[in-house]
């Protein structure tokens, strides 16, 4: 029996499911999931000693690698000065400046604890400024596991099919509609029957929790149209694009303005943040400067901040690595996919930046309804395969691949040479 092994029999007793959250139980891919002892730039080591190179960076945030110096540093000086305030600090105007000043449309910012809390509060938010209460949704798409939200919802709900989630009240759900992603026409029809009640339309503007669908041509530009046509508060839920496509997220990658934008993890750099941000006129709603209300004893909590502004600073300073990164991505996930091409297995590989997925479908995946066609059982296969060869890809089909500054070109080419015989194997 295995550390690992041994750490998920304890835990099960006494953790449900015995894990903290459902998308690292490894259960869709019928393993046993690995108790991480430690990470270092690109690799993670577990309860066995075994070392990994590691795709998942935290869901993201380890953009610069696990425990840059840069971070790690500012995190241990911060520690010095103490732990949490529950009291104003200087570190959150820094924060809130830099971002404030670097990001379109980020006019103001609020801080919170987590991308589940920032897209709640930017939901009310816009509520609270337009009056209405509907908000529409993307199927597939993952914006945290509040109620209102957990419908047609990707990420771990897909993983497990049940995508609307036990012990959500009916009426918690009901002005929440559903469109397709992709498909403009779906949320032309909303619009066209609640004229006057849709209060924020709500997108992942590249999809990464039904595995990775970028936006098609116009799909973006189109829901500004919408929203502003109607009156409508554009809500680009950025907690895996944010600081990651570039400093200023998918906005600036795709050239397209949102009213708000929700942040997660990346703005503490791994530390349990959150934030959301946007027009002055919205977030001058929120509380204490206008009737949202909206708060929080560890929101902007003095370490989380100074580990995000060490490492925002640091990105803002070296925009080179964004362009390395993107490039690294475009090479990494083309070459996947020649390989996944010459072999008789039907796949499809799509990528934005340095995310993307594998899916083992023959349909282009642009959409939920398509997502759902890949052949869980075979991504199941790949995972146990690449995990036997030490790569930590997410433990399920619907969440992304994420490449990091500490990813080597010879690591990855290493991947692209295990893929392959994978590919050759089955
Ligand atoms: N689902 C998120 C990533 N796509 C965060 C991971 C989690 O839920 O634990």
């Amino acid at each position: 029996m295995t550390q690992s092994e041994r750490l998920f029999e304890r835990a099960c007793r006494v953790i449900p499911g015995g894990v903290n959250s459902p998308v690292r139980a490894f259960g869709s891919v019928g393993e046993t999931p690995r108790f991480i002892q430690s990470a270092e730039g690109a690799y993670m080591t577990d309860a066995d000693g075994i070392r990994y190179l590691d795709f998942v960076g935290s869901w993201g945030p380890m953009i610069l690698g696990h425990n840059a110096p840069v971070v790690r540093e500012a995190v241990i000086k911060a520690c010095e000065r103490g732990l949490s305030y529950g009291a104003a600090t200087e570190y959150e105007v820094e924060i809130a400046e830099l971002i404030c000043s670097s990001v379109p449309n980020i006019e103001m910012i609020r801080m919170v604890n987590s991308g589940t809390e920032a897209v709640m509060s930017a939901i009310r938010a816009a509520r609270g400024y337009t009056g209405r209460d509907k908000i529409v949704k993307f199927m597939g798409c993952y914006h945290g596991h509040s109620d209102a939200l957990l419908v047609q919802a990707g990420s771990g709900v897909m993983t497990a099919g049940v995508p609307d989630s036990a012990g959500v009240p009916a009426g918690c759900t009901k002005d929440t509609l559903s469109a397709v992603y992709n498909d403009l026409d779906s949320v032309r029809k909303l619009f066209e029957e609640f004229p006057q009640e849709i209060a924020a339309v709500i997108v992942e503007p590249a999809a990464a929790n039904m595995g990775v669908v970028p936006p098609e041509e116009g799909f973006l530009p189109g829901l500004r149209q919408l929203c502003t046509r109607y009156g409508a508060v554009l809500i680009f839920d950025e907690v895996i694009t944010g600081f990651r496509l570039g400093f200023t997220g998918a906005q600036g990658y795709y050239g397209v303005d949102a009213d708000l934008v929700t942040y997660g993890k990346i703005i503490g750099s791994g530390m349990p943040v959150g934030a959301y941000g946007g027009k002055k006129e919205i977030l001058s709603m929120v509380a204490p400067a206008g009737p949202v209300y909206q708060a929080g004893t560890l929101s902007g909590n003095p370490v989380a901040m100074q580990a995000g502004l060490a490492q925002l600073t640091y990105l803002k300073d070296h925009p080179q690595i964004y362009t390395e990164l993107n490039e690294k991505g475009n090479w990494f996930f083309e070459e996947l996919k020649k390989t996944a091409e010459a072999s008789k297995l039907e796949c499809q590989v799509n990528h934005t930046g340095s995310l993307g997925s594998i899916f083992f479908t023959k349909v282009p995946v642009k959409d939920y309804a398509s997502a759902k066609t890949s052949d869980t059982e075979l991504f199941a296969s790949w995972f146990r395969f690449m995990l036997n060869r030490q790569y930590y890809f997410a433990p399920s089909q619907f969440e992304a691949i994420f490449l990091s500054a500490a990813h080597t070109k010879e690591e990855l080419q290493r991947v692209l040479e295990d893929g392959k015989e994978f590919f050759e194997s089955v």
